[in-house]
């Protein structure tokens, strides 16, 4: 566990690396490039509620609701160079319930892209900043089923993961309900855990983004809740139903790396 103040460092110290030295080159025309978060269970596609589905340890379960914050994006191209995207247009939150919402669209300068970064979760900076600088998706409001931010001060939200399994014990409504809500770096008193984690995606294998004015790169990238259950460490929703604000969450967070794999890029 690291402290917010050493946090901050890292982030600057990051930001300083990724900044050219000498003069500032020129940086060409931009244009979009989309990605794509198509969350599939193992060999399955997602399907809300109706989609049934085995873990990794044999148990049962269905999806009700997944959605979760992707920030800080940048792309590298082969020879190194790295652009970053301006953080305030660097915040989306993917939602499996509604198709437009499964998509990170950002704007980068014409290129050829081996591989894309990006947060999985809300930097603890942002969390902290004034509300007024955290706008959009980062609104702290919403409602139970839908809000992203603990309303105790603790921070976002960062992956949110609901559904039904008969492993799961009974809740008050009658429902055998799992729930997964995994976050918290932020808050003003103190510093919490920190369940960050930045992904790099290398795209060479499958297709470099061609980002060019009049098109649209889309990098398909399949998210696959199958390594949810099963990374570093074996997640089984009879021992763990409900994980939220515990240290067990950073198990869960450490998963979630291995979820993601590119599968194709349209140009
Ligand atoms: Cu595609």
């Amino acid at each position: 566990m690291i402290t917010i103040a050493a946090f901050i460092i890292m982030m600057s110290l990051q930001a300083h690396k990724e900044e050219p030295k000498g003069a500032e080159p020129t940086i060409g025309a931009k244009a979009i490039l989309s990605i794509e978060f198509d969350n599939i269970v193992g060999e399955q596609n997602l399907q809300l509620n109706t989609g049934a589905y085995t873990n990794g340890s044999g148990e049962n379960y269905s999806v009700s609701l997944l959605q979760y914050f992707i920030s800080n994006i940048s792309v590298k191209k082969a020879d190194g160079t790295v652009y970053t995207v301006p953080q305030d247009s660097s915040y989306f939150l993917i939602k499996e319930s509604d198709p437009a919402a499964r998509y990170a669209k950002v704007q980068v300068p014409e290129g050829e892209y081996s591989s894309i970064t990006f947060v999985l979760g809300v930097d603890s900076l942002r969390s902290t900043m004034d509300i007024s600088k955290r706008t959009g998706v980062l609104e702290p409001s919403g409602g139970m089923e839908d809000g992203m931010y603990w309303g105790w001060n603790s921070g976002y939200i960062f992956f949110k993961f609901e559904g039904t399994s008969p492993h799961a014990p009974v809740d008050p409504t009658g429902q055998h309900k799992f729930r997964y809500h995994i976050g918290g770096f932020g808050g003003y008193a103190a510093p919490t855990i920190n369940n960050i984690r930045t992904i790099t995606i290398d795209l060479t294998a499958a297709g470099n983004a061609k980002v060019r004015s009049g098109r649209v790169s889309n990098v398909h990238l399949l998210v696959d809740l199958a390594k949810l259950f099963n990374g570093s460490t074996t997640v089984r929703i009879a021992a763990n139903p409900t994980v939220m604000f515990s240290a067990y969450s950073a198990n869960i967070a450490d998963n979630f790396n291995n979820m993601f794999r590119h599968d194709h890029t349209e140009n």
